[in-house]
């Protein structure tokens, strides 16, 4: 990839969140690789950011298989790594089955390992890059269905910092931006009126940007982003 064109890597980018983030930096200029496993909807972002004047690649891939990563991320380097890929099944621990346990865990958990592991030495070569992670206020506000997914998220937080610390020396930036509730289709919900109260993926993707577009030298390490609109039976509660 050119060196004078900044590059980003977001996963997830297919729609939700990820989507909005990479259009945020096919605004700015950047070159895109969008990552996800459904081609079409790939093609479809491909189409808005090549509008926008940038580059694009799509990768479709399932970010949880670590050989697959691997193999798919093998030449791939690139300025900034967004993992936003994320699953969430929202429900009592003792509804939860084994294979919905797992899903959270591969795709929230060990895929961090497969894509982090694939583009961070290119970074650390370069002494320049930067690994951003969507987190949750989940991961450090209990709540009622999230023992798996805020416990994944938790571990994002923790993750992120252990390694903030091995390689910011190395001129590599970890951060974590950690949302409240979003209006998306996240955990298989269905944008509707009643979600006006929620952030919009664009209000994220402006605080990944505050995140990633700061001076070399100055680090924002972790950043929670809350809406002002919390409806009556949310008050009182940290979301
Ligand atoms: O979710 P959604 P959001 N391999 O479901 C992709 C966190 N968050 O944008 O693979 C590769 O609209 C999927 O594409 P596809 C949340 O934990 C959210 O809301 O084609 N890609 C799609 O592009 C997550 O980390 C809220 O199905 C995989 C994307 O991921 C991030 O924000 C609140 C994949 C998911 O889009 C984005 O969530 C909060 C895999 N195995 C944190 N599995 C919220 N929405 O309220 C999924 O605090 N994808």
């Amino acid at each position: 990839m050119a060196s004078t064109t900044s590059s980003i890597l977001v996963t997830g980018a297919s729609r939700g969140i990820g989507r909005a983030i990479a259009l945020r930096f096919a605004r700015e200029g950047w070159s895109i690789v969008g990552v996800a496993r459904k081609q079409s909807e790939l093609d479809a972002l491909g189409a808005e950011v090549r509008a926008l004047g940038a580059s694009y690649r799509a990768i479709a891939l399932d970010v949880a298989d670590g050989a697959a990563v691997a193999t798919a991320l093998r030449d791939v380097d690139v300025d900034v790594l967004v993992n936003n890929a994320g699953a969430g099944i929202l429900k009592p621990f003792v509804d939860l089955t084994a294979e919905e346990w797992h899903q959270m865990v591969d795709v929230n958990v060990n895929a961090l390992f497969h894509v982090t592991r694939a583009v961070l030495p290119g970074m650390m070569a370069r002494n320049s890059g930067h690994v951003c992670t969507i987190g949750s206020i989940g991961g450090r506000s209990v709540f009622a269905g999230g023992t798996c997914y805020g416990a994944t998220k938790a571990f994002v937080t923790a993750w992120a910092e252990n390694l903030m610390i091995e390689v910011r020396e190395r001129g590599v930036k970890v951060s974590v931006v950690m949302p409240g509730a979003v209006a998306t289709e996240f955990s298989g919900h269905t944008v509707r009126e009643q979600d006006q109260w929620k952030l919009k993926p664009d209000d994220v993707a402006e605080a990944v940007a505050r995140v990633v577009l700061t001076p070399p030298n100055v680090l924002i390490h972790r950043l929670e982003v809350r809406t002002l609109t919390v409806p009556a039976s949310g008050r009182g509660q940290s979301r």
